[in-house]
C-alpha cells in the first residue's frame, strides 16, 4: 500500500472509532460490551535539528494524538550513492525531548536572583507587555541603545528554516539591531588560520577541501585531532563516509590525539597520544625530520609557497633569517633546533615515533593529512591550525589523487539550498568577538573600552579600523537557541556572577527555550517554544553532512504541548506590540512562508509542489566525487592563484603582522608570522604543581553540545566521567566509579573515574555540554560541567574559545 492511500485509510478507521464510541449507552455496554476504540494513527517525517552538522530525517508514528514510536530512514535500498542517513542514537531518543519533564510550559518571571531558578508563572499577555518595557528602554536610551544588546552564540536550531534564533534576530532587526559577533566557538581560531594562509576566512565550506572519499586514494592517513566517527555521527554523512573510505584503501593511518577516539577505533595502525596544544612544536620536528631526509623540494615550493626560504619572504621581512625553514634549523633569533629531542619534551611524543612519522610522510606519495578542531580551540590555537597547513605545504603534497588540505572533509553539498525567512539586515554594524561577550559586562567600558587593539572590535563603518571600540556595556542579553550563559561558555561561575549583581549592566535577560537549562535559570523572563514536532519545517542536509544531500518538508505531528509557542508566532506578539507586525510577517503566516520558501528548491531542482512533496519523504541527491582541495591551484598557480595578497600558500604571513602591529597583547605573549609554537598559559610546557593535569576536551556522542543532555537513555548509554589513566590512577589512589574532585582555578566539579589507556598519562579527558546542577557561584558542581573549570581568556589571534586549555587537578571526592 502507498503511505498515502495508507493514510488515508488509517485516518477513515480513526473516525470511525470515533463514531462507535459515541453510540454505545452505558446500557449498551453492560448487553455488549464496546468494541475497544481503534486508535487514530498516522506516520510522518520529522527531522533532528541539533548543531552537529547533519541533520537526520526520522519518522514518526503518533497514536491518538501521542508519538509513540520513531524510525529512522529505512527507504530505498541502501548504497553508498543513495545511503540511507540514519540517525544517530541521539536523533532516535527524540520523544524524550518532546515529552521531557523539564519542559518549560508557559510564560515565567524570575523573583528570586539570577541564577537562583525562582520563577512565577505568568500570562502571554504580561510577558510581551514586560519584553515590550524592558527593550523599549533599551533601545531609547542614548547611554544604551541597539549596541548594548547581544545574542550570545546560538547554535541549538541549526537547519530550521521558520523557526529558531534567525526568526529572533529578524524581529530584533526591525526593533533597531544589537550588537554583532564575529567568529564562532567551533572554528574561529582555525577560519583565522584558514585566512592568513589560504586566504578564505572559513573552514566550511571555502571549497578547498577534499572529500573523505579522497582517502581512497592515499597511502598515508594522518588525523591531528580529528574524530568524526563521534563529531559527525550521521549515518549519511561523515562518519558514514570515512568508514567506507578506510575500509577501501590500503593506507596506513595515524591518529595524533591526547585520547584514544571512536575514529581511531582498531583500524588505525598507530596512535600518538599527544599533549594538547603541542601540534605545532610537533610539526616542526617533522619539518626538520623531513629536511635531514631531503625530502623537502625548495625549488618547486618556490613557486606555491610565501615564507618558507629566506627568497620567498615579503620585502619587509627579508633578511632577518625571518623564514620558517630559517626558524626550523635554528638560524633565526631563537637559536634553537627544532629536532625530535626539541619537540619530545614539549609533546610528549617520543624521538623515535617523530622520526618515525617523518620518515613515512616522506616515503608516502599521496599523503592525507587532516585536522579537527578540538586543537584550535586552544590558547595558541591559531599556530596549530596554521602549522599543520605549513606541514602539507612544505611535503608538496597537495592538489594531487589521495591529498588534502588539511581543512576539513568536504562537508556540505548544497544541492538543496533553501533559504530561510530571511532575517534581514542589522542596523548595527559594530562587532566582538564571540567569545569575548562577558567582557563587555565585566568592565567599565565607558572608562576601560574594549577596542580593535586589545579586542579585535571590528565596525564595518568605520573609516580607521584601528580606532574602533565598544565603550557601552552589555544591558540586554536574548538567549534563543542558546544554553550559552549558563552551560556552554567558559567560566560559568564568572558569568553567573556578572549576572548575579546587583549592579550588573545587564538589566534584562530573555530566555526563549523548550527546557529548563543552566542558562534559562538565569533569565529574568522566560518563554515556551514548542519541539519541532509541533509545527512543520522544511530541512536539508546540513553543514557537516558530506556528500549526499537531501530535503524534506517536516510535519506537525501532534499541537503545541501546554502554552508554548513557535518562534515564529511568539516574534509576531512582539513586533506587534511595537507597531512592526506588518513588516515582520509580510503577511503571511509560517505556513505560507514554507510554501514560499519551498519555491527555491521546487523550481531549481524540479522538485514537486509544496502539498505534493509534504507526502513523499525524503528527496536525496548525491553529489558524486569532487576534485582534491587546491587541484587547480597544483595545475596552475598563476591562473588560479589563491586569494591571499601573493595568491601562494603564505606561511609568512605579512597581512597578519601589519593588522596585529599595533595590538595590545598580554605580557609576555608576541604574536608570529610564521606558525611557531609558543608556551602559553596552562598549556604543556607551564611547570604548574598544583594543577598537574592538562584536560582534553571532546565533544561527546552523548550528547551535541548541551543538547539532549536531560534524555536520560543517553546518559546512562554514555555516563559522564573522567578518563584517567591506569598510572595515573595509581599514583592518586583512585579506583573505577569512585567520585573524583576536579578542580581548576575557576572551580570545582565532581565526577565518576574511568580507568583507561584511551587517555595518556598526565592528561585526563572530559567531555563538555554537561549541565552544571550547582546554583550558587562558586559551589561545588556535581553536574559536572567542564565549564566551571575553563577560562573566559581569549586566543592570542582570533581572539576565540580556549575551552580546550585547561589545566586541573584531582583528588577523591
Ligand atoms: N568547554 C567547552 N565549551 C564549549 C565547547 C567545547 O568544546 N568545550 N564547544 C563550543 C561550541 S563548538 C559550540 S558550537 C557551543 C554550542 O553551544 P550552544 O549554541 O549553546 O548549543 P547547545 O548547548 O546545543 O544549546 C542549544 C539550545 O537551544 C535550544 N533549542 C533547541 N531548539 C530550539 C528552538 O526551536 N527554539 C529555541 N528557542 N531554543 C531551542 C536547546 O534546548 C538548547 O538549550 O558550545 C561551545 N562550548
Ligand atoms: N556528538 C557530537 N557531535 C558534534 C558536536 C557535539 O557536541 N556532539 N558538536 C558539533 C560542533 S558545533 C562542532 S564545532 C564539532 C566539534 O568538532 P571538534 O572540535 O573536532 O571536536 P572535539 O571533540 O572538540 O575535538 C576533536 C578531537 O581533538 C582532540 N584534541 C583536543 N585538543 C587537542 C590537541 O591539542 N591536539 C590534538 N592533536 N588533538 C586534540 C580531542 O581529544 C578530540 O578527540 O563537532 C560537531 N559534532
Ligand atoms: S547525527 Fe546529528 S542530526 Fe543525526 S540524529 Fe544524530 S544528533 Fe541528530
Ligand atoms: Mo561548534
Amino acid at each position: 500500500m502507498e503511505r498515502r492511500s495508507f493514510l488515508k485509510s488509517s485516518a477513515a478507521l480513526g473516525c470511525a472509532a470515533t463514531i462507535t464510541g459515541c453510540k454505545t449507552s452505558s446500557d449498551d455496554a453492560n448487553v455488549n460490551p464496546p468494541e475497544p476504540p481503534v486508535p487514530a494513527v498516522t506516520t510522518g517525517w520529522q527531522a533532528c535539528f541539533v548543531n552537529c552538522g547533519s541533520n537526520c530525517p526520522v519518522k514518526f508514528t503518533v497514536v491518538d494524538g501521542v508519538v509513540t514510536q520513531l524510525e529512522t530512514d529505512n527507504v530505498d535500498i541502501d548504497s553508498y550513492e543513495n545511503r540511507q542517513i540514519r540517525a544517530c542514537p541521539r536523533g532516535r531518543s527524540l520523544r524524550q525531548r518532546i515529552y521531557a519533564d523539564n519542559r518549560i510550559k508557559y510564560p515565567m518571571k524570575r523573583v528570586g536572583p539570577r541564577g537562583s531558578g525562582e520563577y512565577i508563572q505568568i500570562s502571554w499577555q504580561q510577558a510581551i507587555a514586560e519584553i515590550y518595557e524592558n527593550l523599549s528602554e533599551i533601545y531609547s536610551d542614548p547611554e544604551a541603545g541597539p549596541e548594548s544588546i547581544l545574542f550570545p552564540v546560538s547554535s541549538g536550531t541549526s537547519g530550521m528554516k521558520t523557526s529558531g534564533t534567525h526568526i529572533w534576530k529578524r524581529l530584533f532587526h526591525l526593533l533597531g539591531g544589537y550588537l554583532n559577533i564575529h567568529g564562532s566557538y567551533s572554528t574561529h581560531q582555525i577560519d583565522t588560520a584558514t585566512l592568513y594562509t589560504y586566504g578564505v576566512g572559513s573552514v566550511i565550506l571555502n571549497g578547498l577541501e577534499s572529500s573523505t572519499q579522497e582517502i581512497r586514494n592515499s597511502d598515508l592517513v594522518v588525523c591531528f585531532g580529528y574524530n568524526p566517527q563521534e563529531t559527525f555521527m550521521s549515518g549519511g554523512g561523515v562518519a558514514y563516509e570515512w568508514s567506507e573510505a578506510l575500509s577501501q584503501t590500503q593506507a596506513e593511518v595515524i591518529m595524533i590525539d591526547p585520547r584514544y577516539t571512536e575514529s581511531a577505533g582498531g583500524k588505525e595502525n598507530t596512535w600518538l597520544p599527544i599533549l594538547p596544544g603541542t601540534d605545532a612544536a610537533l610539526v616542526e620536528a617533522l619539518i626538520y625530520e623531513l629536511i635531514q631526509l631531503n625530502a623537502v623540494d625548495d625549488a618547486f615550493l618556490k613557486g606555491y609557497v610565501v615564507g618558507w626560504t629566506e627568497d620567498t619572504l615579503p620585502d619587509s621581512a627579508k633578511g632577518q633569517q625571518l623564514s620558517y625553514k630559517d626558524y626550523i634549523l635554528g638560524n633565526s633569533s631563537d637559536n634553537t633546533v627544532k629536532d625530535a629531542q626539541y619537540a619530545e619534551a614539549i609533546t610528549g611524543i617520543s624521538q623515535q615515533q617523530i622520526k618515525d612519522l617523518a620518515s613515512k610522510l616522506a616515503n608516502a606519495s599521496a599523503p592525507f593529512i587532516q585536522m579537527g578542531w578540538g586543537l584550535q580551540r586552544q590558547a595558541n590555537g591559531e599556530n596549530n591550525a596554521r602549522a599543520i597547513y605549513t606541514l602539507i605545504a612544505v611535503l608538496g603534497k597537495f592538489g594531487l589523487p589521495g591529498t588534502s588540505s588539511g581543512v576539513g572533509a568536504k562537508n556540505h553539498t548544497h544541492a538543496f539550498v533553501t533559504p530561510g525567512i530571511p532575517s534581514l539586515k542589522n542596523p548595527v554594524t559594530k562587532s566582538i568577538p564571540a567569545f569575548t561577550w562577558t567582557d563587555a559586562i565585566a568592565n567599565d567600558l565607558s572608562k576601560e573600552p574594549m577596542t580593535a587593539l586589545t579586542h579585535d572590535v571590528i565596525d564595518s563603518s568605520a573609516a580607521d579600523p584601528e580606532q574602533v571600540k565598544l565603550d557601552k556595556n552589555l544591558r540586554a542579553i536574548i538567549v534563543a537557541g542558546s544554553n550559552m550563559p549558563g552551560s556552554q561558555h567558559a567560566d560559568i561561575n564568572r558569568t553567573q556572577q556578572l549576572l548575579a549583581d546587583p549592579n550588573s549592566s545587564v538589566k534584562f535577560v530573555l530566555v526563549s527555550e523548550i527546557y529548563m537549562t543552566p542558562s534559562a535559570k538565569m533569565a529574568d523572563i522566560i518563554l515556551p517554544e514548542v519541539t519541532q514536532f509541533e509545527t512543520n519545517d522544511i530541512v536539508c542536509d546540513g553543514w557537516h553532512s558530506g556528500d549526499l544531500a537531501n530535503i524534506l518538508i517536516t510535519q506537525k505531528a501532534i499541537e503545541p504541548m501546554y502554552e508554548a509557542k513557535t518562534t515564529y508566532d511568539i516574534c509576531t506578539m512582539i513586533a506587534e506590540r511595537f507597531g512592526k507586525g506588518e513588516q515582520f510577517t509580510e503577511g503571511r503566516t509560517k505556513e505560507e512562508w514554507l510554501k514560499h520558501l519551498w519555491a527555491t528548491p521546487m523550481n531549481a531542482l524540479g522538485l514537486p509542489d509544496y502539498d505534493t512533496a509534504k507526502t513523499q519523504g525524503i528527496f536525496k541527491h548525491y553529489n558524486g566525487s569532487t576534485p582534491p582541495g587546491l587541484q587547480a591551484f597544483r595545475q596552475d598557480p598563476i591562473a588560479n592563484k589563491l586569494n591571499t595578497p601573493s595568491g601562494k600558500i603564505e606561511i609568512y604571513s605579512e597581512s597578519l603582522v601589519n593588522k596585529t602591529k599595533n595590538w595590545i597583547l598580554p605580557e609576555g605573549e608576541e604574536i608570529s608570522a610564521i606558525p611557531k609554537f609558543a608556551n602559553h598559559w596552562e598549556g604543556a610546557t607551564e611547570d604548574n604543581t598544583d594543577y598537574p593535569f592538562q584536560v582534553a576536551s571532546y565533544h561527546t556522542k552523548g550528547r551535541v553540545h548541551s543538547s539532549f543532555h536531560s534524555h536520560s537513555m543517553l546518559r546512562h548509554a554514555v555516563q559522564d566521567c573522567v578518563w584517567l589513566n591506569p598510572i595515573d590512577a595509581r599514583e592518586l589512589q583512585l579506583s573505577n566509579k569512585q567520585l573524583a574532585k576536579i578542580a581548576s582555578p575557576r572551580g570545582e566539579i565532581v565526577l565518576p573515574v574511568r580507568i583507561t589507556s584511551r587517555v595518556r598519562p598526565k592528561v585526563i579527558a572530559l567531555s563538555q555540554g554537561a549541565w552544571r546542577t550547582a546554583t550558587e557561584v562558586n559551589e561545588v558542581d556535581y553536574g559536572g560541567s567542564i565549564n566551571v573549570l575553563t577560562s573566559t581568556r581569549p586566543s592570542l589571534i582570533a581572539k576565540g574559545c580556549t575551552s580546550a586549555t585547561l589545566r586541573v587537578k584531582l583528588t577523591a571526592a
